[in-house]
């Protein structure tokens, strides 16, 4: 049986070679990026996209579908210790829940990796997960089934093909799923951060608006068309055909149309709440349509009356007074409102930023109303799992504000995985009595002060410029940048460009040098953007709306309030801010992901790509700190009850504390005295190897005890 048992193991390291290990900690050149890198590689080659580095899981985009993710996969994986099974993202979702369930202790699970990296998806096949693996009550089942639901619905409204990836998210999530004490999911609650509404207007060469748009136009039924006015052809509406990419080979529109039909039916929408939904989604394609000339006297004047007809039977509300609001400011002279007309740039002007104002509005609605779907049905006490999935860090050709706060975004959930990483371990150290060596991170907290300093970061001088009466323009803003940012070793401007580099700066760039390599953004817009201002008579008019949905979101006392609101970019500060402070409560868990190439190729690995993202992941020095203390710990009780058939001292029984039991057995199994520290509630296991040898023996005496069982009982 010994003999069997040596060939099975040797079959198992001869595997071993050719699929790469499992788990980085156990790697023998762990300072090595080329040893990480191939190890990576090895795996991605045999279609194993996932290893761990301790409970931290590494994922590689495969670019194609892995039969991996199925019912019997999510059983292989419930309930069962991390390190038993092949790393899988079930593996940490099962892992992260059943320490919640024992610990009784909010946790959330941090997806972090540039654009289209597979952070989505990954908390897809989470949610997933839990809804299949958690127990349930019936009564439960529609909570569930709205969680899943919601996907599709935000999907359709906040995520559009970029030139990065065809379904990329345009907005930050953060989901909590709550659970009872017996572990059935409950309830859930959304949160969401910036969508990039400048998209509803404009798109990129290559890129798409939003998918629902599409979706409405390529496979609405005809009577839904018919009422919103709407003719089946994409090309005829401006704000979806500027990209010249309507058509995408890897979405199908008509099949996600379906599935967002009746996820909004799950997620307890009425019919008259997708009516008013959809006219919403068509009034915006009838705005961008809307089209004003000249007059003689210079104004704007609406060309064309049918569209903006179509807009203010949508939105229920006057065509005259909306006409109105689109070509005419209204001033507020000391006793009097006088109304001063738009040139036709204003008036455009206006209209955009009445459509993004409809559309980004309609989409914090939309999250509100599926947050009231998913409120908690069980008053019992409950804890939490979150679920973090964000805008990946992006840099295109040309970069605006969007990228600028996207890639903002970015820097925070770094640093608050530096700080979590070291924060955490350091603590375990120290609250266990154990003295360890801190390893060196890159720390990029001088990239976010830059950027979010109160009074000197580059928010506050855009602020201030907004803020500024008269004549500030973005290039006043980047003037103020160059002259405060002076030689900020992370900042860069056509001025203070040394000559190697200033060549590919222009006039009205500036760079920045993020933890994820540097990014040149152009400051035409910043102010805009940042201001995002809309007219108050437009508000007004929309608050008259009969349209539901749309009264909801301009509700009165916007308009009565003269106070001015918080600049956007201002406000994605303080959102990150909160959301900092909700996680940094809570236990964290880890998904890094990588993007195996640039061109969306099934199973081709970029090492130079793959490289750069180890790299600025910090996925080396995250190696280097597990590595540098104890790889493992594992409580007294844990490993005692686990590991106590070894030894005849602690078989079956051990009477005594967990602690000298544990010494007790790790000694007789011969551990060497540095290999290991007792902590006060935990054992520290120094290398891998040694915990693994020790699971090898576990095996070989289980499987010895059941020969022993079995020969025992043959004669019954
Ligand atoms: V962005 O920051 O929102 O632009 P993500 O979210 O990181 O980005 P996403 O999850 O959308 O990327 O993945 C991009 C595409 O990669 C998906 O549409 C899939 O086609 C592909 N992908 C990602 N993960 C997997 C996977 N585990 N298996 C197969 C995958 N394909
Ligand atoms: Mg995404």
């Amino acid at each position: 049986m010994h003999r069997n048992r040596k060939l099975d193991l040797e079959g198992a390291l001869i595997a071993r070679d050719r699929v790469g290990i499992q788990d980085f900690v156990l790697l023998d050149a762990y300072t090595s990026e080329t040893a990480f890198l191939d190890n990576l590689k090895k795996r991605f080659s045999e279609d194993l996209i996932y290893t761990y580095i301790g409970t931290l899981l590494v994922s590689v985009n495969p670019y194609k579908d892995l039969d991996i993710y199925n019912k019997k996969q999510m059983e292989i994986y419930m309930g069962v210790n991390f390190f038993e099974l092949p790393p899988h993202i079930y593996a940490l979702a099962d892992n992260a829940y059943h320490t919640m369930l024992s610990e009784a202790n909010n946790h959330f699970i941090l997806i972090s990796g540039e654009s289209g990296a597979g952070k989505t998806e990954a908390s897809k096949k989470i949610l997933q997960y839990y809804a299949v693996s958690c127990p349930s009550l019936a009564i439960l089942d529609t909570v569930r089934d709205r969680m899943l639901m919601s996907n599709p619905v935000l999907e359709a409204f906040g995520n559009a093909k970029t030139l990065k990836n065809d379904n990329s998210s345009r907005f930050g999530k953060y989901m909590d799923i709550q659970f009872n004490a017996q572990g059935d999911a409950v309830g859930g609650h959304i949160l969401s951060y910036l969508l990039e509404k400048s998209r509803v207007v404009h798109q990129n060469h290559g890129e798409r608006n939003f998918h629902v748009f599409y979706q409405l136009i390529e496979s609405g039924e005809e009577d839904i068309l018919r009422q919103l006015g709407l003719e089946k052809n994409v090309q005829h509406y401006k704000y979806l055909a500027q990209g010249e990419c309507s058509t995408v080979s890897s979405i199908n529109d008509k099949n996600d149309w379906k599935t967002m039909r009746n996820a909004l039916s799950v997620v307890d929408f009425d019919k008259g709440d997708i009516e008013h939904l959809f006219g919403i989604i068509a009034s915006v394609l009838h705005l961008g349509n809307v089209h004003f000339e000249r007059d003689s006297k210079g104004s704007a004047t609406l060309f064309g009356h049918a569209e903006l007809r179509w807009v203010s039977k949508l939105l229920s509300v006057n065509v005259q007074v909306l006409q109105e609001a689109l070509t005419y400011r209204k001033i507020e002279a000391k006793t009097d409102e006088v109304l001063s007309p738009f040139t036709v740039d204003h008036a455009i002007y206006a209209r955009d930023a009445l459509a993004k104002a409809i559309y980004g509005r309609t989409f914090n609605w939309l999250v509100n109303r599926i947050n009231h779907s998913l409120e908690n049905q069980d008053p019992s006490r409950k804890t939490v799992i979150g679920l973090l999935d964000i805008y990946g860090f992006e840099v295109f050709h040309v970069n605006s504000f969007e990228q600028f706060c996207i890639n903002y975004c970015n820097e925070k959930l770094q640093q608050l995985f530096i700080q979590l990483t070291l924060k955490a371990e350091q603590e375990e150290y120290e609250a266990e009595g154990i003295e360890w060596e801190p390893v060196q991170f890159f720390n990029n907290k001088i990239i976010c002060d830059l950027v979010e300093e109160k009074h000197r970061g580059i928010i506050a001088v855009l602020d201030e410029e907004c803020l500024r009466p008269g004549d500030a323009t973005d290039l006043t803003f980047l003037e103020k940048l160059e002259e405060k940012m002076g030689h900020h070793p992370h900042f860069v401007t056509h001025m203070l460009a040394d000559k190697s580099t200033r060549r590919s700066l222009e006039r009205g760039d500036f760079r920045l040098l993020h933890y994820a390599g540097e990014v040149t953004y152009c400051v035409v817009g910043f102010i805009d953007k940042n201001n995002d201002l809309l007219y108050r008579n437009i508000k007004e008019v929309m608050h008259h709306s009969k349209n539901s949905i749309v009264r909801q979101c301009f509700p009165s006392t916007e308009t009565e309030i003269r106070r001015r609101p918080e600049t956007v970019a201002t406000q994605f500060k303080n959102s990150l801010q909160k959301l900092t402070e909700i996680l940094m409560a809570k236990e964290a868990w880890y998904v890094r992901c990588l993007k195996s190439n640039d061109s969306k190729k099934p199973g081709h690995f970029d090492d130079v790509l793959v490289r750069h993202q180890v790299k600025y992941l910090g996925l080396m020095e995250h190696l280097r700190v597990r590595r540098a203390g104890f790889a493992y710990r594992r409580r007294y009780d844990v490993f005692l009850q686990r590991y106590k058939p070894l030894c005849p001292a602690t078989w079956p029984h051990w009477r005594g504390l967990a602690a000298e039991g544990v010494e007790t057995l790790v000694k007789h199994l011969g551990y060497k005295h540095d290999e290991y520290k007792m902590g006060r509630t935990k054992i520290f296991i120094r290398h891998p190897r040694t915990l693994f040898a020790t699971e090898d023996a576990y095996e070989i005496c289980k499987h010895d005890l059941a020969t022993k069982i079995q020969a025992k009982y043959k004669g019954y």
